[in-house]
């Protein structure tokens, strides 16, 4: 099983700062955003966006979490039997009349981004609903894309994208994995 690294620690920084400022020049005034992250990893990525802002434009923006799982824990087959599930919500904020910006790891079949959409509609009416990941893999099985993404890396169904946090796993990387 090889590991290559494909983004380092300074390419991930990069890259949420470029996002970051891709953010604030397509929203028109940032004051009504709202940023959401993805269970686990998108969650610290939305974090860091959010800090980056403060730290350009001196302004605070809300970061709400959304738990969405596999229904069954097998990562590999996602079939209508297994399903993204919303497990959870945290949203500190209304989001009626707000620009909500999703963000997640890794944008893969599209059905996690799908559940969340779903999940977001429930709490209410968004002007506007955009995606940022840090890694699009390809191999969508829904029509959905990202408007905002850190790394284009075409996979193919054999390999593994492994998304490393300084939070959790000690230093930002990006790694494809060949099974
Ligand atoms: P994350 O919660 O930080 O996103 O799904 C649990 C973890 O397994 C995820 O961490 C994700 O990074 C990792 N993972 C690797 N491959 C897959 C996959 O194909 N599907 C899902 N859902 N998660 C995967
Ligand atoms: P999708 O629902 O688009 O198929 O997958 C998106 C979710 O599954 C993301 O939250 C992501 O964490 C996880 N995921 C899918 N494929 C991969 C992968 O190759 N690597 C990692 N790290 N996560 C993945
Ligand atoms: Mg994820």
């Amino acid at each position: 099983k090889s590991e290559v690294e494909v983004v380092d620690q300074a390419a991930v920084k990069r890259a949420l700062t470029r996002i970051t400022y891709e953010i604030i020049e397509r929203n028109k005034g940032i004051e009504d955003l709202i940023l959401v992250g993805i269970k686990t990893r998108g969650i610290y990525l939305a974090r860091r966006i959010a800090e980056r802002m403060k730290q350009l434009e001196g302004v605070d923006i809300p970061v709400g979490e959304l738990d969405i799982s596999l229904y069954r824990d097998d990562v590999h087959s996602i079939d209508s039997a297994n399903e993204p599930r919303i497990n959870g919500s945290n949203i500190p904020v209304p989001i009626e009349g707000k620009q909500v910006i999703l963000i997640d790891d890794v944008l893969y079949t599209g059905r996690t981004i799908r559940a969340a959409l779903d999940a977001l509609m429930d709490l209410g009416r968004p002007s506007k609903i955009s995606v940022a990941v840090l890694v699009d893999r390809g191999h969508r099985e829904l029509p959905i894309r990202a408007d905002f993404v850190g790394k284009n890396i075409p996979t193919s169904l054999g390999e593994q994208i492994k998304v490393g946090v300084e939070e959790l796993d000690g230093e930002d990387h990006v790694l494809i994995q060949k099974l």
